[in-house]
């Protein structure tokens, strides 16, 4: 997607927010866009706005900027989230993690009153999963978990290639709570809430990146112009 275009759904989004909210800032490049235009709001005005961060690295974009931050021990529920994805469909289920952030991301999102994504209209699909499904997961014991995520996945009908994330260093990536990345190429998941029930099951598994229930509206961006869902 055009930068502009991830700029266009974000500043849609800043319109969601009001004086005093305490906002949940997501991570990926069009979050960024979101943090970039709330703090220039707040640079014009907006008061008394709090932000909580779902990784080290929006912490650190939204600090520089001047935006004012707290933790959800300070805040246990925020007024609005905003966050990207990495693909979503018509019912609003969505598949994130694909910048690593998505246990951070469920935490804070799951402590909002409304969460509101923003993403290119590209990432609209009808069936989840052509995107590789990111599971957090506790390193210990890894290549147990791998297995009976692999078993249990298979069982909720999911099969392909599970993979260790690997960073820029060539070593496993770590997510900012030390955890490491299976990203699971299964293709169609026909049902959603069925895998992620599985691989709940499976203890080394921290968190999927199936999200499902927890947006109440899609800002979708394209050149033909911005669709909203809710
Ligand atoms: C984040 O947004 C992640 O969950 C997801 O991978 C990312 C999408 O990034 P981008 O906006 O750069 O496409 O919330």
């Amino acid at each position: 997607m055009s930068d502009e275009l991830k700029r266009q759904a974000a500043a849609k989004a800043v319109e969601f927010v009001e004086a005093g909210m305490r906002v949940g800032l997501g991570t990926g490049s069009t979050a960024a866009h979101f943090v970039d235009l709330l703090a220039a709001r707040v640079r014009e005005g907006l008061s008394d706005i709090v932000g909580v961060p779902t990784s080290e690295a929006t912490r650190a974009q939204a600090e520089k900027l001047g935006i004012k931050l707290a933790t959800l021990d300070e805040f246990p529920v925020l007024d609005l989230t905003v966050d990207g994805a990495d693909e979503i469909d018509a019912e609003l289920r969505m598949i994130k993690g694909g910048g690593g952030a998505l246990l951070r991301e469920k935490i804070v999102a799951t402590a909002s009153e409304q969460v509101v994504i923003i993403a290119d209209k590209s990432k609209l699909v009808e069936t989840l999963g052509a995107f590789p499904l990111p599971l957090e997961i506790v390193p210990f014991g890894l290549g147990a978990t791998r297995n009976l995520v692999e078993l249990l996945a298979a069982d909720a009908g999911c099969e392909g290639e599970i993979s260790l994330r690997m960073g820029a260093d060539g070593k496993p990536f770590m997510t900012d709570s030390g955890n490491v990345i299976l990203d699971c190429a299964f293709g169609r998941i026909e049902d959603p809430e069925g895998l992620d029930d599985a691989l709940k099951l499976v203890p080394g598994v921290v968190e999927t990146g199936l999200f499902l229930g927890i947006a109440d509206v899609a800002i979708l961006s394209a050149a033909d112009g911005i669709e909203v869902l809710e």
